[in-house]
């Protein structure tokens, strides 16, 4: 397990997940945490990422580097989504083999189950039918990486883990409204909203679909929480074991955002998955839940975002 000295990198530090974890390594006191901007190290370059192991010779890595984003990003970028998406894993699940790091954690998506799979979603639901086109390129990458993690740990005795989170939010996220996820979308639209005195804000799709949310700093405490535990080739679904609706979901932002106006459903958007509740219980079984209620983590989100939305402008 990790100790205070040990070199941890984390790939993909400033986004969302990444940045969490990096907070939630400093405060419990690991002192050796390494991090590469985009520019410094150009995650999609086999030969950039094996220079880099051979150099620094990191012994975790919290593998949370990806192309990811919304509904719309992933149904339109589809191949940005499926090539990034593995090179970047094949690059860095590879190194660390290859460089004896001792373990990895490889972050996934909730995405990768079945669009009809029974809800709440199972582990043992992956591969069980077809996918929800929107993501499928982003889910078949993902699921390659959590079989690339354990086909490594049965064939070479790594120790390689995969989680798979719910929708997630919370700082750093990406509040760009074209490429984002529903909530940082709908944060920005209600703020944006109320400051300009518009009469209505948007919604995609119908809002009848349900979605489940994890605040961020939650996840990152599930990541370490799992990197000190658990050795072995099973995936833990991460997330709260609740969810909303999307009408619900914007009602909520709308009364925290204070925004006055009418919701506008449109419909040419798409739903996406009308569903995709994650089974918790097999990471609650090894003693772990969540401590943020989904009002408070949006109150919390909302005001992160009105300090940096200098940022998004
Ligand atoms: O969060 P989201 O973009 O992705 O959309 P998914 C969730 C639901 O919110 C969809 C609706 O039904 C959207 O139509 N929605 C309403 C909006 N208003 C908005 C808006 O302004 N922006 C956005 N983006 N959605 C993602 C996958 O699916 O889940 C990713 O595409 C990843 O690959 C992520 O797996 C966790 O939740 O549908």
């Amino acid at each position: 397990m990790m100790k205070p000295d040990s070199k941890i990198f984390v790939a993909g530090h400033r986004g969302l997940v990444g940045s969490a974890i990096v907070r939630k390594l400093q405060s419990s006191g690991f002192t050796t945490i390494l991090t590469k901007t985009r520019a410094e190290l150009d995650l999609t370059s086999y030969s950039d990422v094996m220079a880099f192991f051979s150099t620094e010779k990191p012994e975790f890595v919290f593998l949370a580097a990806a192309k990811v984003g919304g509904i719309q990003a992933n149904n339109i970028y589809r191949a940005d989504f499926l090539l990034e998406n593995l090179k970047i894993q094949n690059n860095v699940i590879e190194a660390a083999w290859k460089h004896q790091v001792k373990k990895l954690m490889f972050l996934g998506s909730s995405c990768i189950y079945p669009k009809l799979a029974p809800q709440p979603l199972k582990e043992e639901y992956l591969l069980t039918g077809l996918l929800e086109p929107t993501n499928e390129p982003y889910a078949i990458a993902k699921i390659a990486g959590i079989k690339l993690c354990e086909s490594f740990n049965r064939q070479y005795g790594t120790d390689f883990i995969s989680v798979m989170p719910t929708n997630l939010y919370g700082p750093n996220d990406n509040f760009d409204l074209n490429s984002s996820h529903v909530m940082p979308a709908l944060i920005r639209k209600f703020v944006s909203a109320r400051e300009n005195n518009e009469s209505t804000v948007t919604v995609w799709g119908s809002g009848t679909p349900m979605r489940e949310f994890l605040y961020s700093d939650d996840m990152a405490d599930a990541c370490v929480f799992l990197m000190q535990r658990y050795s072995g080739n099973e995936f833990f679904n991460i997330g709260t074991g609740q969810d909303v609706t999307i009408r619900e979901l914007a009602e909520t932002i709308q009364k925290i955002t204070g925004f006055q106006g009418e919701l506008v459903f449109d419909k040419t958007k798409p739903d996406g998955t009308p569903r995709k509740l994650m089974d918790v219980s097999r990471l609650k079984a090894l003693g772990w839940s969540p401590s943020v209620p989904l009002e408070e983590g949006i109150r919390l989100a909302v005001n992160w975002y009105l300090q940096n939305q200098a940022r998004f402008k």
